[in-house]
């Protein structure tokens, strides 16, 4: 097999080349290639040694592949040593992102250069670990500790400007990144610049007090988590310890952050979201349509943060509503939510502008005769839907991809009011619609596979992470919903305030409780899904009684200050209402319930394994194509801790059995109408499977 690292000598520079697509990963092929490259050098008439990359980027990092199998040698932190050690110069050219390891080994390099628009960065919190080889000791040598906690904690890549006034990065070269490294290394060979070792530069001091302050913020802002504070600990020892002394407890430190469940849990969300951006069955050069003309329908919070996406990503879109007055309230909305953009720093005032300059408004229909695809955001009520798709199947360009918002509504049935069913999906976004990642897409039966294809790609250029789900009531995200939602509905009706039940669930990890998320998303939403449906359909009629009667008295959550809290009009912080207990206690007694003490686990289990056996069930049904599509829809669009896995991988953490003896003791508590195990989850256990192991062989 063929090195993925290359030596040659070009002139006086020893010249190692790393290829290993897509990302130049650290592989121990590339590790070895690197090891034996510089062995090379020390013996060779170099004068000094480069470390560049072919491909779309310099080395991104470890190969997490690699994790969790034994480690094989040379390990990175060795080879970052004995890089720093050469005893030739050596520079790093970066260019595309120094990611994790590649960072690493740029830092453990005598000198790096860079072209501008490179980024560099230490993201190993997002996978549950730290720098491992030496990131943590070298950074803050280069950076100043401060700077490097920031990096390190928040994961997030930094540009080429900041990197060069942290002194991260010595030189940017201008015009091609080769023939511009090998000019600077002879520059540096020239005037005898000498091997600086990271290492042996000083940490700067910090005031008294600020890694404390730092521990704290983590301790809130990454909730749980365990990667951030062990980072602060190794900075803390490169700032009292020899660098030797710092190295070893990084590394005792990263190994245990690489053995934690946390860990596991990031590195299955790495590679789920990448896993389900793929379409089973649908090969990679599928044909796609053209987009550049979008049309939106409906401009409430949602048809309007549907078309920021669009016109934010470069496309024109016209926004429609039934009148002016609609019209122009959708339209400020999208100017309130740019300025907002810009007050917050998200974006520059002429980015904006010229974001906002790609939307106009109609009240015609005829105006989206021209567009690509149009996207229906209007009443969650199947008629209206069908109309519109009836008006769009006269008006619209043969070829044109129609699509829906709908939460929940049938997509065979609203293509089927089309004379071109083919052209038809579900784009299911989440709101706020500019800001939350996810999108459900929905296949329905006769979308053409360029339509899915199409759509998929789209996702990505608007920057949101999608998921392809099947047709049925609520899709992947909100069909499972409905059973967590119910229980905590239940554990209310049952004894736990919402206090106790929200508060659970926040300390488990979720994002907020399910009902404060009720009160964010109104709880009149819920209210008219359910008078939509049948009596029939509508599930346990004990779990809304509060839910309703809070709507009936006009308490519909933060938009009224009033829901199953109370909000302050200022600061929006919740706070109990007394009204609302006595609201709860009064629907207990008319249901003949007898309220008892619930204590946090049972909250968690019912809401959690609520939502798994649901989940095995949209599997078997083909609803999901795998287990980690379900935890990108938890994660991107609930409010699921990542750090958790989502609810399938965290059902595959604590072990199927274990949720199917849970499952079955609540079939036995609470009856089988809200509790019947999953088949799949109990032929798993039956055949001693994970859920993983299910994916793996239910793929080939
Ligand atoms: C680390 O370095 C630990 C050290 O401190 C210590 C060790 C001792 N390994 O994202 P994309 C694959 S931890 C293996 O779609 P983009 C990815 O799965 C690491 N594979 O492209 C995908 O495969 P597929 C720290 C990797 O252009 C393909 O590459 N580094 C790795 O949108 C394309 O990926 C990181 O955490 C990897 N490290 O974004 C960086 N990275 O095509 C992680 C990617 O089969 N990577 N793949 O689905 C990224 O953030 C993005 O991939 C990157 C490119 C920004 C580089």
């Amino acid at each position: 097999m063929t090195s993925p690292v290359s030596y040659e000598l070009v002139d006086d520079i020893g010249v190692i080349s790393i290829d290993n697509p897509p990302v130049n990963a650290l592989s121990q092929a590339v590790r070895q290639g690197i090891h034996d490259a510089i062995a090379a050098a020390q013996q060779d008439a170099s004068k000094a040694v480069l470390i560049i990359c072919d491909g779309r980027t310099f080395i991104a990092g470890a190969d997490i592949t690699e994790f969790g199998k034994p480690p094989q040698e040379p390990y990175l932190p060795d080879l970052c040593n004995t890089i720093e050690d050469s005893s030739k110069l050596v520079v790093a050219a970066i260019h595309g992102t120094a990611l994790g390891g590649g960072l690493e080994v740029a830092m453990s390099s005598h000198y790096r250069c860079a072209v501008s628009g490179a980024k560099v960065g230490l993201p190993e919190v997002k996978l549950g670990l730290l720098p491992g080889a030496g990131g943590t000791q070298r950074l803050p040598r280069l950076a100043g500790a401060t700077a490097a906690l920031d990096i390190m904690t928040g994961g997030n890549p930094i540009d080429m400007e900041k990197a060069a006034t942290l002194g991260i990065i010595d030189h940017i070269a201008d015009g091609k990144l080769r023939e511009a490294a090998l000019a600077w290394c002879r520059e540096l060979v020239q005037k005898d610049a000498g091997r600086r070792k990271t290492r042996e530069l000083p940490v700067a001091t910090v005031a008294d007090g600020v890694l404390a302050e730092y521990r704290s913020t983590l301790a809130k802002r990454a909730r749980g988590q365990i990667a951030p504070q062990k980072i602060v600990d190794c900075v803390e020892a490169a700032l009292t310890r020899p660098f030797a002394e710092g190295l070893r407890i990084e590394r005792e430190k990263f190994l245990e952050c690489m053995q934690s469940p946390q860990s596991a849990a990031l590195r299955h969300m790495f590679f789920a979201e990448r896993e389900a951006a793929k379409v089973r069955g649908l090969s990679k050069d599928t044909p796609q349509r053209d987009v550049n003309k979008v049309g939106v329908i409906g401009a409430g919070t949602m048809g309007s943060g549907i078309a920021m996406n669009f016109a934010n990503a470069g496309m024109q879109v016209v926004l429609l509503e039934v009148n002016d007055e609609a019209l122009g309230k959708g339209l400020s909305i999208i100017d309130r939510n740019y300025q907002g953009g810009v007050k917050r720093g998200k974006m520059s005032a002429e980015h904006a502008l010229a974001c906002r300059g790609r939307i106009s408004g109609t009240t015609d229909y005829e105006s989206l005769s021209d567009a690509d695809l149009v996207i229906e955001a209007v009443f969650e009520n199947l008629e209206i839907k069908q109309e519109v798709f009836a008006t769009l199947d006269a008006i619209c360009r043969q070829g044109a991809i129609l699509a829906t918002n709908t939460s929940y509504q049938d997509v065979d049935r609203i293509a089927a009011a089309t004379t071109r069913p083919q052209d038809v999906i579900g784009l299911h976004f989440f709101s706020p619609a500019h800001i939350m990642k996810l999108l459900e897409v929905v296949r329905a039966s006769k979308t053409a596979d360029d339509v899915l294809a199409t759509c998929m790609a789209l996702a990505k250029k608007i920057r949101k992470t999608p998921v392809v789900s099947g047709v049925c009531y609520g899709f992947i995200g909100n069909r499972m919903l409905g059973h967590y939602g119910r229980e905590a509905q239940l554990c209310v009706i049952e004894g736990a305030t919402p206090e106790q039940l929200d508060g659970a669930m926040e300390e488990w990890g979720m994002a907020m409780g399910p009902l404060a998320v009720f009160d964010l998303a109104g709880l009149d939403v819920g209210y008219k899904a359910r008078q939509g449906l049948p009596e029939s359909e509508r599930g346990d009629p004990r779990a809304s009684r509060v839910a309703d009667a809070l709507v009936e008295m006009n308490r519909l959550g933060q938009k009224t200050g009033a829901g199953f809290y109370r909000y302050d009009p200022e600061t929006r912080r919740r706070s109990s209402d007394p009204e609302v207990q006595a609201l709860i206690e009064r629907e207990a007694a008319a249901l003949g319930v007898e309220r008892r003490e619930i204590d946090a686990g049972e909250i968690v289990d019912r809401l959690l394994f609520a939502l798994v056996n649901e989940g095995m069930n949209i599997l078997d049904e083909g609803i999901a194509q795998r287990p980690g599509d379900i935890d990108v829809v938890y994660v991107y669009g609930y409010g699921f801790p990542a750090w958790r896995g989502g609810p399938m991988h965290y059902a595959d953490a604590v072990g199927l059995a274990h949720v199917l003896e849970r499952v079955r003791e609540f079939e036995q508590r609470f009856g089988s109408e809200n509790w019947t195990p999953a088949p799949l989850l109990e032929k798993l256990v039956a055949t001693g499977n994970t859920l993983a192991e299910w994916a793996k062989s239910s793929s080939k």
